[in-house]
């Protein structure tokens, strides 16, 4: 079992999330929406002395939806193990790729925040599971969050327009990230 790693302000255990509703972005109901389906899995590699690798991530990591189609996320095997997960857009330009930039990641706490977390508070919790304006998933900083229990799936609405492609990562796990070009 992983211990959990503190990669910035806002701890992991304050994600929990209590009896969260559907809410406004998930795809209307009527007709058949295009759905993607991604999932969240987990691997650990372990070379002892040497590393820990953490294999936590979303598969594919580059996908495809139609616009006003649907997102579905889901999360495999051991996929909570390391506590809930946010989908969560960012501009390409706030993916961290270093592990400096993993673990200050800036966006993650601004969109943790967001999500109604104190950063100054540890016993916070998030009042917002959905971060979206209302209007669908098309946009950086628009976000969920997913928890296997409470929350055991997320169906999310693509409202972006053709031709756009959304960035995403867990604000959690800043490694996790991937792309969804829409069509
Ligand atoms: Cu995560």
């Amino acid at each position: 079992m992983l211990g959990r790693r503190k990669l910035f302000a806002v701890p992991v255990a304050v994600v929990a999330i209590a009896g969260v509703a559907v809410g406004s972005a998930v795809a209307a109901s009527g007709g058949a929406p295009k759905v993607d389906k991604i999932k969240i899995v987990s691997s650990v590699k372990v070379k002892p002395g040497y590393y820990i690798q953490d294999g936590l991530r979303f598969t594919p990591y580059k996908s495809k939806v139609k616009s006003g189609g649907t997102i579905s996320l889901t999360g495999g095997k051991g996929a909570f193990n390391e506590g809930p997960h946010s989908f969560s857009l960012v501009k390409k330009s706030e993916l961290p790729k270093t592990a400096k930039q993993i673990n200050n990641c800036k966006v993650c706490g601004q969109i943790a925040q967001e999500h109604g977390v104190n950063p100054n508070d540890e016993n916070s919790q998030p009042t917002a599971p959905y971060v979206d304006g209302g209007d669908g998933f098309n946009k950086p900083h628009d976000s969920a969050l997913i928890d296997g229990q409470n929350v055991k799936s997320l169906k999310l609405k693509v409202t972006a327009k053709k031709g756009t492609t959304l960035y995403y990562m867990c604000v959690l796990h800043p490694w996790m990230q991937g792309s969804v070009v829409v069509k």
